[in-house]
C-alpha cells in the first residue's frame, strides 16, 4: 500500500494573483469526479470511514483543517492542509477523520472514481479486519 503524500501544486504567479494547475498526468489516477466541502462548522468532524479503492487528492483551497489517517495496523499520521499551494494524495486503505476546519474553509477533492457506496467501510473494526485480512 503506498504511504499518503503532500505534493506541491505548480503555479503561476505574476502581479494579478497565482494559478495552481493540476494538469493531465499531474495526478498517479484520471480524475473521475470533483467535489468539496464548504460551509463545514468549526466543531465538525467529517469521514469516519476508509475506501477499498478510491484514491483521492486533498486540497485546501481555503482556510485549513486537519487530515488524520489511519493505516488500520497500528501507524496514525496527521496533516495540515492550510494553503492551495499543495494538497494530500490520499492511496485506498486509509481510515479518515478531517477536523479543525477554519472558518470559510474549503476542501476541494479530486477523485479517482464515481461515488459508489460500496466502496465505503464505515466501521473501524470491520476496516481493521479487512486489511488484516491483506
Ligand atoms: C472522503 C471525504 C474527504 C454522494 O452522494 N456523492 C458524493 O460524491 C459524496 C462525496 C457524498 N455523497 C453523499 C453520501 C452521504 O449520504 O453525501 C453524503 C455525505 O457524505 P459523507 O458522509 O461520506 O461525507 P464526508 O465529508 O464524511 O466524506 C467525504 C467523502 O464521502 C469521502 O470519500 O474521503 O469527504
Amino acid at each position: 500500500m503506498p504511504d499518503p503524500q503532500v505534493l506541491k501544486i505548480p503555479t503561476i504567479d505574476d502581479d494579478r494573483g497565482e494559478i495552481g494547475v493540476i494538469d493531465l498526468g499531474f495526478l498517479p489516477f484520471p480524475i473521475a469526479r470533483v467535489y468539496y466541502l464548504f460551509d463545514v462548522t468549526t466543531q465538525s468532524v467529517r469521514g469516519a470511514h476508509a475506501h477499498k479503492t478510491l484514491t483521492q487528492f486533498l486540497v485546501a483551497t481555503s482556510g485549513s483543517f486537519c487530515v488524520e489517517l489511519n493505516d488500520g495496523l497500528g501507524r496514525t499520521r496527521t496533516f495540515t492542509l492550510r494553503t492551495p499551494r499543495e494538497g494530500l494524495l490520499i492511496p485506498p486503505g486509509y481510515w479518515r477523520h478531517l477536523h479543525d476546519f477554519s472558518s470559510g474553509s474549503v476542501c476541494l477533492v479530486l477523485a479517482s472514481d464515481r461515488y459508489r457506496r460500496e466502496d465505503y467501510i464505515r466501521s473501524f473494526p470491520a476496516f481493521v479486519a479487512w486489511k488484516e485480512k491483506g
